[in-house]
């Protein structure tokens, strides 16, 4: 069986689909690559491979592909929105150029790939409620250009060239195994953090400003249902609206307190404000639903008590509450 390659395997999503897809394939069948090797502590399977390389390299990727007898590429490296906008040209050359170097090495090699898109393809002008899967996509910042142009190219390699390129918009993706990679949605994690360890928290958010979010176990089921999905239902190949729930700050804050009674949040918002502003407080996901049966298992409720929960037994095994 050929095998699976996934680019930025130490972020948020990496690092946990490299888990999932080690799980169900076994951990020699999927190789890892980022620009450094995985930290000890991000539950990665030790034993399976790992690359160190550059997505702009399209001759280290491709050297990498042809060693490994790679038949999926599931292509995440990237700079995300928040980050983006401190290095707009890194992230051009990163988010585009990676993308482009997979694509061509796809469509040479007859490789299945995953990308994703994010609801960062949106923009002031976009519908804010129930977003539909075709509207007006004006995105604000670099990495909305980035995954709007990404969203084109993975359109046209597979009209043009027929490469099996397959994708989600993301909404803000919440986890507790790996820190999120400087993104606006960032706040969510952090807030939960600092709640599970008793301190209080400053969102740089404003209280009122919903967004579209998931928690990271049914981002990875909605990734894995697509790539597992018959190709001649998927009718879109730029990227599919996927929705679990939203929620402002203020919301999020009341959630904790349901297991956190004293906890306390203040807001001080900053220049990822605007970026929040510019974004979708819901999207219209019935093209997922209908094309691959997309059901998201977790709303706000159920994320911030698995998540609380998992975050304690951290601060439980690190030793650091009772200490
Ligand atoms: P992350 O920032 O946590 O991880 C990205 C990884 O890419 C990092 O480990 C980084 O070292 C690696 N990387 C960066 N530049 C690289 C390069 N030149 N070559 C090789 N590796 C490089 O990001 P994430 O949250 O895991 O996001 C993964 C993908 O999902 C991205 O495309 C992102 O746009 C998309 N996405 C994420 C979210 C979210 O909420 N996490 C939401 C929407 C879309
Ligand atoms: C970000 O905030 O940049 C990401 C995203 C929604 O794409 N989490």
């Amino acid at each position: 069986m050929s095998r699976f390659l996934v680019t930025g395997a130490n972020g948020q999503i990496g690092s946990e689909l490299v888990a999932a897809l080690r799980e169900r394939h076994g951990a020699r069948q999927v190789v890892g690559l980022d620009l450094k090797p995985p930290p000890a502590s991000n539950g990665q399977p030790r034993e399976g491979p790992f690359e160190e390389a550059d997505v702009r390299d399209r001759a280290a990727l491709a050297e990498v592909i042809s060693a490994y007898d790679v038949g999926t590429v599931y292509h995440l490296a990237s700079l995300l929105s928040a980050t983006g906008e401190q290095q707009p040209d890194r992230t051009w050359e990163v988010n585009m150029g990676g993308l482009k170097n997979v694509l061509d090495l796809a469509r040479g090699e007859g490789l299945r790939v995953f990308w994703p898109s994010s609801i960062a393809v949106f923009g002031p002008s976009t519908p804010k409620e129930n977003t539909p899967q075709q509207t007006v996509l004006d995105p604000t910042t670099i990495y909305g250009v980035t995954k709007r142009s990404g969203e084109l190219l993975c359109r046209y390699y597979h009209r043009r060239f027929g490469v099996d390129v397959r994708s989600l918009r993301y909404p803000g993706l919440i986890s507790y195994k790996t820190a999120p990679g400087g993104g606006t949605t960032d706040y969510a994690v952090e807030m939960l953090r600092r709640a599970a360890e008793g301190e209080d928290y400053t969102c740089f958010l404003d209280r009122g400003a919903r967004l579209p979010m998931m928690y990271m176990p049914d981002a990875i089921g909605a990734t894995l249902d697509l790539m597992g999905a018959e190709g001649e239902g998927l009718t879109v190949r730029e990227g599919y609206n996927v929705g679990a729930f939203s929620f402002t700050p203020e919301e999020l804050a009341e959630s904790i307190r349901g297991h956190v009674p004293g906890f306390r949040c203040s807001y001080a918002p900053d220049e990822r404000q605007q970026i929040a502003e510019a974004w979708p407080s819901s999207v219209d996901d019935g093209a997922a639903r209908r094309d691959w049966g997309w059901a998201p298992a977790y709303d706000l409720a159920a994320m911030t008590e698995d998540m609380l929960e998992h975050l304690r037994e951290e601060e439980w095994e690190s030793g650091s509450v009772g200490a």
